[in-house]
C-alpha cells in the first residue's frame, strides 16, 4: 500500500529535475549550407524568398545583417510585412528580442531584417513570415552557426 502512495511523488520528483542532456550546439543534423542567392518557398507556395546577402558570410555567432528578396512568382513583391524569428530548435530558444521587422531595402521586394545577434553556436532556424493584403505565408531558412 505505501509504495503505490509513494509512486506520484516519485514521479513528480523526476520531472523538477533538470535534463542532464546538454543540448548541442555543433553542427549536426539538417541545414541548408549558406551561399549568397539561396532561396526558400514558403510552406504554401505563395512566395519565394532569396537570401541577398548575410553579413557576416555565412551567418554566425554575435550581430548579423541580411537583404532578402521576396517575389510572388510574377513579380517582386512590394508592400509587405516581413518578419523574422530566428529560432533554436534543439534548445528550443529564440533570441530577446524574438523577432526583427524588416524595412523596405533598396529596390522594389527588398526588405532589410535589423540587426539581430546570434547568442550561441549551432543550428538556428530562421522563420520568415511574409503578410502581404490577405495572404500570409511561412518560409524557413536554417543554417548552422560554427561560433
Ligand atoms: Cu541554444
Amino acid at each position: 500500500m505505501r509504495a503505490w502512495i509513494l509512486v506520484p511523488f516519485v514521479l513528480g520528483a523526476c520531472s523538477d529535475t533538470p535534463d542532464p542532456v546538454v543540448p548541442s550546439t555543433g553542427c549536426e543534423g539538417a541545414y541548408d549550407v549558406f551561399s549568397p542567392g539561396i532561396t526558400a518557398e514558403t510552406d504554401r507556395g505563395s512566395f519565394t524568398l532569396e537570401l541577398v546577402s548575410a553579413t557576416p558570410d555565412p551567418p554566425d555567432v554575435g550581430d548579423n545583417d541580411w537583404v532578402i528578396a521576396i517575389s510572388d512568382g510574377s513579380q517582386m513583391l512590394q508592400g509587405a510585412s516581413v518578419i523574422l524569428e530566428p529560432w533554436m530548435p534543439a534548445h528550443g530558444h529564440g533570441l530577446n528580442p524574438p523577432t526583427y521587422i524588416a524595412t523596405p531595402g533598396s529596390s522594389p521586394g527588398e526588405y532589410v531584417i535589423p540587426t539581430f545577434d546570434l547568442i550561441m553556436p549551432g543550428v538556428w532556424e530562421f522563420r520568415i513570415n511574409v503578410n502581404r493584403v490577405m495572404v500570409s505565408d511561412n518560409a524557413v531558412f536554417t543554417f548552422c552557426a560554427e561560433g
